[in-house]
Parts: C-alpha cells; structure tokens; sequence
C-alpha cells in the first residue's frame, strides 16, 4: 500500500482527480491511499499566511517555512530518522522526471508532494524538509498541483494489479518507454473512405508484430530522432 500526501494551498483542485475511474479504483483495492492537505491548516496568524515579500527584493512573493515545515513535519515526520515518507517538491529548478524516476517513486512507503505557488519557496524549507525537487519539463506552469497530479498517475499505474492489463507494462519496461507506438486501428474498418491496414486484419500474427515493429521504428525516427539510439532502432545512415 503507497500513501501518498500532498500539500497544497489549492486542495479542492485535487478533488475530481482523486474521484476519476483510475486514481479512485487504486484506492478502492488497496494499491494506494492519496490525500491532499491544505496548507492553511498549519497557518497560526489571524490572515492564514503561507507567503511574504521577498529579501533582497523582486517581484512576487515567496512561501514562508512558518506553516510549510510544521506542515510537512506533521505528514512526513521529521527529517532523519523520524522520517516516515520521502518528501518531494514539485519545482521548475528540480531534477527533470522519467519513467525511471516514477518508477523508483512507485517503490517507496509512503510520499510527500509538496507544491509551490507563487515565485517559489524559502530556501530553508528545501534545507531542513525536502528530500527532493522534481520538475515536468522546461516550460512554465503557475504552480505544483498539477506536476503533483502528473507524479501521481504515472505512479499509480505502476502500482501492482493497478493497471488491468499488466502486459502493456512489461512492454513499456521492455522498450525502455523508448519507442513511439505505431498507429492504431478498431472497428469499422472503413470509415470516410479510410481503410484499416489489410495485414492487421490479415490473421497473420509473425506479421502484425514485424509491421507493429516498423511502424513504431519509422515513426520514432521521424518524430523523435532523439529516442531511437536508447531504442535500438537504427538510424538510416547508422546502418
Ligand atoms: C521569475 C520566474 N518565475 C516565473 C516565470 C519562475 C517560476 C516560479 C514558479 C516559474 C514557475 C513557477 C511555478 N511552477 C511550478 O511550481 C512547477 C513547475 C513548472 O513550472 N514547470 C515544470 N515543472 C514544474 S514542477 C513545479
């Protein structure tokens, strides 16, 4: 079972995603318990305040440690030895995610996405709390929550018995996540004057799987010429 906690001042933003068929099943069998907690809750002052101008100056605003620290302190225990979840800030200054990267995350106990909103956070909350920054790519988004969101499906689907078809992961492990998928086609087999490939309705399986291979191939190379060395494709002039 993965617990998996996030921390956010937008919780209500988590509410439909946690109710959807798949993060909702995983929960229903067991896989993983996921629960977003408002950040406000660990606020003392009259105003509920999770941020402060910055020093130094600059535009924006920057989260303070006050509620931050005590909050992730009180979901993920303190750090050292009484700490019980590994802590990840989602941020565009982390590590950038892969497939492995979600997969070691899928392996873990229990999780900690804390997400930031305005220019970011006080650098003495990576210090003493954060165990590390993760980012979802170099471009530039308002906030954390959806980053967490991102963590948290390509996490889920990992989990064991999760996914109803555990093929398609042996596949993806297989390919590395390398290789783009070639096209795919279902019934009817001719709608608005285009036709399903004939060697897919062929019944010929040795050749659905060499023309699924070369697709695949043709369409990495094309698409993403940078995957095919990982892939084992080969490129034309590599031959
Ligand atoms: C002054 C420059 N700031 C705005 C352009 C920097 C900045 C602060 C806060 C940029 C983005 C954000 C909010 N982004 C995230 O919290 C975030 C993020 C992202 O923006 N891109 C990719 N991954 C992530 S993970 C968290």
């Amino acid at each position: 079972m993965l617990k998996i906690d996030i921390l956010t001042i937008f919780p209500q933003l988590f509410s439909a995603f946690l109710e959807t068929a798949f993060v909702h099943s995983a929960q229903q069998q067991g896989a993983a318990a996921v629960k977003a907690h408002d950040l406000r809750n660990w606020t003392t002052d009259r105003h509920r305040s999770v941020d402060d101008s910055p020093y130094g100056g600059g535009p924006g605003m920057v989260m303070t440690p006050e509620p931050l620290v005590p909050a992730i302190e009180a979901l993920a225990g303190e750090m050292g030895a009484g700490r019980q979840a590994h802590v990840v800030y989602l941020s565009p200054q982390g590590q950038p995610l892969t497939q492995e990267k979600l997969s070691e995350l899928s392996h873990r106990p229990a999780l900690l996405l804390v997400c930031g909103r305005y220019e970011g956070i006080d650098q003495r909350i990576l210090d003493l709390a954060v165990d590390e920054e993760i980012s979802i790519g170099d471009y530039v988004l308002a906030g954390g929550e959806v980053p967490a969101m991102v963590l948290v499906e390509g996490i889920i689907r990992l989990l064991p018995g999760v996914l109803g078809n555990p093929a398609s992961i042996q596949t993806e492990s297989f390919q590395g996540g390398a290789l783009l998928e070639g096209p795919h086609y279902t019934r009817p087999p001719i709608y608005r004057g285009l036709s399903v490939p004939e060697i897919l309705r062929s019944g010929d399986h040795a050749a659905i799987d060499r023309w699924r291979q070369k697709t695949a191939q043709s369409r990495t190379l094309e698409r993403r010429p940078d995957l095919t060395d990982r892939a084992g494709a080969h490129k034309p002039d590599s031959v």
